[in-house]
This record gives C-alpha cells, structure tokens and sequence, in this order.
C-alpha cells in the first residue's frame, strides 16, 4: 500500500469511529439533541481534513495577542490593557491579505506569511474574561486544536479559571505548550521561582510534565531584545518540534484523544442511567418474584386443604363401617327386611355427615383461595406504591420519554390494584370459584346439578352407589333366609364402601387439584397483565443500555487499533512513495 493510501485508511477509519460516536449520542441520549460533548466530536469530524491548527489561548492580558504578533514578526492583532481581542481568529495562508470571514465572536483572516502555510494559528478572547465566548471557545476551538500554546502572565501565573480551562484541554487530550509570558517584569531568581510554580500545578493537572517556554512578548518585538526575550526556544518549537512528522501524527492522533474522552462520557452516561434503572430493574424482578412466591406459596398450602379432605372422607369411613357393623346383623334381620329404614338411617348418620364436612373443606379450600389473592394484590398495590417513590428521585438521568411511560405504567399497575382491592367482593368472588369447582365436579360426575352446593352433589353421588348396594343386600337376605350370608354380606358391604370412598377421594382430589390450578392461573394472569407493560418498558430500557454499552466497548477497541496503526505507520516516515 502507498504512504498515502495508507493515510487515507487511517483517516476514513478515524472518520468510521467519529461516526459511530455521534450515532451512540443518539442512542444513550435519545431526546436530547446537541449534547455538548456531541457536538465537540461532530465538529472534529467536520474538520478532520483541516489544516494543522495552534492555538494561542489564555486568560486575558496575557499577552496571546502579542505573542501571536511576535510569532508573525508583524502587528497582525490589536494588543492592550483592556480586554481586546473579542471574537477568536483564525489566521491561515494566502498570498495576499484578506477577510475570509466575519462573524460575531468567530473570523478567518488570511495573511501571506509563510509560516501559516504549514500550520494555521488561532487568537482567542481571554478564557476568563468574557464566559459568552467560553462555549464558541470549547465548541469550536478545541476540537479542532491541534496544538494548544497556553499562555499565561508571569505576574499573574495559574490562576483558579486557569486550571478549569486546562482540565477541560486534558480531558480531550489535547497537546498543551506552556507559555509564561510577560517574564521581563521579573527578576531571573522571580523567573525561576515562577517555573517552578508553574512546572508544578501543571503536572497536577496533566499529570506530566508539559514543556514550560518563559518568554517576554514585548521584548521580542525589539530586534535587539530578542535573543534574550525566550522567543528563539518559541520559534524552535513552532518550527523544528512540530516538524512535519510531529504535525502528521498530532493530526491522525487529536481525532482519536476526542473520540476517546466521549466515550468516556458516554460510559459515564450509560453507568449512571443504569444506575438510575436499579431502582426499576429492582422492582420489577421483586414483582415477578411475589408473583412466583404467591404461586409457590398456594401450591405448597393447598396441599393441607387436599388433606383435610381426604381426612373428612376416612372419617366418613370409619362411620360407615360402624354402622355396617351395628346394622347389617342377624339380629336386625326384621329391620333389613325394611330396606328403606336402613338406607334413611344410613343417610343419616354417615351421607349428610359427610356431605357437609365436605361442603365446609371446600368452602374454606375456596375462601382462602379468594383471601389470599386479595392479599396479593394489597401487596403489589402497597409495594409498588412504596417504590416508585423511592425510585423517583433517580430518574434525571433517563430520557424524559421513559421517565412519562413510566410514570403512567406504575400509575396503572397502582390504580388497577386500588380499584381490585376496593372492589374486591369476597362472597362474590368465592361463589364464582365454587361454582367453577362444582360444575368441574359434576362434569366428572356426569351428571346434571340444580344450584346445589358440592358437598350435596357429592352425598348424592355416594348415596346412590351405596343404597343400591344395601337394597342388593337386603334382597338376598330375604331370598335366602340368609343366617350364614349376613357376616359374609357386610364384609362386602364395607369393602364396596372403602372402594367406593377411594375412589371419590381420587376423582374429587383430581377435580379440585385441576380446578385450583385453573383458577391460580386466572389470578397469576391477572396480575402478570396488570405487570408486564412496566416490566416491558424496563426490560427495553436495560436492553438499550446493555447495547449501547457493547457499542462504546467495540468502538473504544476499534480506536486502539487505529492508534496501534497510527504509531506503526509513522514508523515507517519519511514515505519512500
Ligand atoms: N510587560 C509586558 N507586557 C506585555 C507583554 N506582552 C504583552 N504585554 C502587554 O499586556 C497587555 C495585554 O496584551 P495582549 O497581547 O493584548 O493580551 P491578550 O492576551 O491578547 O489580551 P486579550 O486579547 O484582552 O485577551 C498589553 O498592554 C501588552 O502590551 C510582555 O511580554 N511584557
Ligand atoms: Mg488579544
């Protein structure tokens, strides 16, 4: 590959990042147009192809502009006492002076000095005097520095706003020359004194050494003063340092220092939008968790119920085989005869018993079922309550449209437990889930039921199949006279019955264990709706966070290996092609 093709890859890569830096600000900020860092990193991009670009910045009266006019050898910019330079100036080449452009606070001068056709030089307004040209100076100035020469006074050295405006040049890693200007007001032990000062708070802030230059503006400015003013070593800089090697590679790195601090930014922004959703990411799975507690919970507990039951039956068993054992006798034989006495007698010590025991279990299988929904959804209505106020205070950090999607979510998931917990009709909504259990009853039952409850539909089913048993029994008693039959009978008897009640105890276990689950479902899904369009929204925030954190990972890899590229392809300047 040619030297220039080579330089061309690096600059379209270098472009490729800038890109996908901009696109990330929309998608980690997405209503919020020109976030400043935003509009730094679109500003380089607009001026990746510039020319090389030195800009003399500092607070004001430092004396940039003279230091501009000594670089020059020319009275090209207003000097004095009083704030003077007002709009930043861009000094470029043309072989003739002229206006390029005049704006308020910005202006492009061309001038033919030779010098400027290697690098373009930049005047600024003092950092510190007027805060309105602050932002043009951030905004448009650094980004586009390839080289900033701070200037500031000897008798004034690093001030406080001195410091800022160097923080904010090192944090987009721009290249920063110290210059003390003015070191003619001093003696030489001041100078040194004032170097060490300075050499001091610098590597505070840049946590290196920059290169320190002690120079007199207004001493250059005289021919016989200047060997002596500290000019020369400026000259030196402007002319040998930056050589053309030393430019190129300022020029292919600044683009990469910008791309780099934004991501910072925008890792920052991501980190503290996640840590703002934690509040909501927290709540959500707490949800979801009662949700699955509540299903554990009625899961586990039902199982006592399903018991109770069973024990109602093996009581009915043990009632059932007393009465055979004190009915179905020799000595009875003449009330056998009558097997309707029997059958009301039976009726009525074992089949009502039953039947009504069953009826309470079920009742109470049914009005748990109601009562603890209903506390369910008092705790989901009281602990999203709690949270959504405890999460609010987060929320600045996350886009607006997110904050009013939200907000209106959990206002629905509030006012929809409000209404089911004010509403909430126990006796209404017991009828129905008992209803639902009887006809599932009557459904295995086959049989067709008026408004009877399940207990009386479930003695009228045992009824049958005893009473007909005890007819049969009642009959061969009488065709066979039966003395010897009557014990042999009643073993029977009993047996039937023990089958006939395991059998119920199955086929009602089977019943109310499906039933329950049919209406735990009805309740979980009820809740789940009235969760999941909050849950929704906060999944696809966390999803767009996540996203846009692997986004800036794999940029921030793509801008180290451009850099790797930058370092080995400099390795081989001077180019041969
Ligand atoms: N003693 C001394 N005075 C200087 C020197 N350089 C500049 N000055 C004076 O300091 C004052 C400010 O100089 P400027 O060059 O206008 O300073 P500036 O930094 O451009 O100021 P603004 O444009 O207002 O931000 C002028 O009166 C200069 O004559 C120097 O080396 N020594
Ligand atoms: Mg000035």
């Amino acid at each position: 590959m040619t030297w220039s093709s080579e330089l061309n890859q690096l600059r379209n890569r270098t472009q490729a990042v800038l890109d996908a830096t901009i696109e990330l600000f929309a998608d980690v900020y997405p209503q919020q147009r020109d976030v400043p860092e935003q509009v730094v990193v679109r500003k380089t991009r607009e001026h990746l192809l510039d020319p090389f670009l030195v800009v003399i910045a500092g607070e004001f009266n430092a004396g940039k502009s003279s230091l501009i006019n000594a670089v020059l050898g020319s009275t090209v910019m207003d000097e004095g006492v009083t704030p003077t330079t007002d709009a930043v100036t861009v000094l470029r080449y043309a072989p003739e002076q002229m206006a390029l452009l005049q704006q308020q606070g910005y202006v492009v001068r061309a001038l033919p000095v030779p010098l400027l056709q290697r690098l373009s030089i930049v005047d600024t307004p003092g950092t510190n005097a007027v805060m309105r040209h602050h932002e043009v100076l951030t905004r448009e100035i650094v980004p586009r520095a390839d080289v900033v020469l701070f200037v500031t006074s000897a008798d004034r050295p690093f001030s406080e706003t001195e410091r800022a405006f160097l923080s904010m040049l090192r944090e987009w890693q721009r290249k920063v020359v110290m210059v003390v200007n003015k070191i003619d007001l001093l003696t030489p032990a001041e100078q040194a004194t004032v170097q060490t000062f300075v050499r001091e708070q610098s590597q505070a802030v840049f946590g290196e050494e920059p290169l320190i230059l002690l120079v007199s503006a207004r001493q250059a400015q005289h021919p016989e003063l200047y060997a002596q003013s500290g000019m020369p070593a400026v000259m030196e800089y402007i002319t040998q340092r930056l050589d053309d090697r030393m430019r190129l590679q300022i020029r292919l790195t600044s683009p990469l220092g910008v791309t780099e601090q934004a991501l910072q930014v925008l890792t920052k922004g991501i980190a503290q939008q996640q840590q703002a959703m934690a509040g909501d990411v927290h709540t959500v799975a707490h949800l979801d968790a009662q949700i699955q507690q509540f299903a554990a919970d009625m899961r586990r507990d039902v199982a006592g119920h399903r018991a109770g039951l069973g024990q109602v039956i093996s009581e009915a068993e043990i009632r059932g085989v007393a009465f055979f054992d004190e009915h179905i006798r020799i000595l009875n034989i003449h009330k056998l005869l009558r097997g309707d006495a029997v059958q009301q007698a039976f009726e009525h010590e074992v089949a009502v018993d039953l039947a009504d025991a069953i009826e309470v279990r079920t009742q109470e299988l049914v009005d748990w079922m109601v009562e603890r929904n209903l506390q369910l959804w008092q705790g989901v209505g009281d602990y999203v309550r709690r949270h959504a106020k405890t999460n609010e205070h987060m929320l600045g950090d996350l886009p607006t449209q997110f904050q009013y999607n939200r907000q209106a979510l959990i206002r629905d998931i509030v006012d929809t437990a409000n209404r089911i917990v004010a509403t909430y009709d126990r006796s209404a909504e017991a009828l129905h889930v008992a209803n639902e259990l009887r006809n599932a009853v009557a459904t295995t039952a086959v049989v067709q039921v008026g408004a009877i409850g399940i207990g009386a539909l479930i003695a009228t089913l045992l009824k049958g199949a005893i009473f007909d048993t005890t007819g049969v029994i009642a009959a061969s008693v009488i065709a066979l006279g039966g003395l010897y039959i009557i014990p042999n009978r009643r073993a029977a008897l009993k047996r039937q019955l023990r089958e006939r009640l395991a059998q119920m105890r199955a086929q009602l276990t089977q019943v109310i264990d499906a039933q329950f689950e049919r209406e735990l479902e009805r309740m979980l899904r009820q809740m789940r709706d009235a969760t999941r369009p909050y849950a929704r929204l906060v999944a696809s925030e966390v999803e767009r966070l996540d996203s846009a954190q692997q986004a800036v990972a794999t940029v921030t890899a793509d801008v180290a290996r451009i850099r790797a590229d930058v370092t080995n392809t400099l390795a081989t300047y001077p180019p041969a092609d």
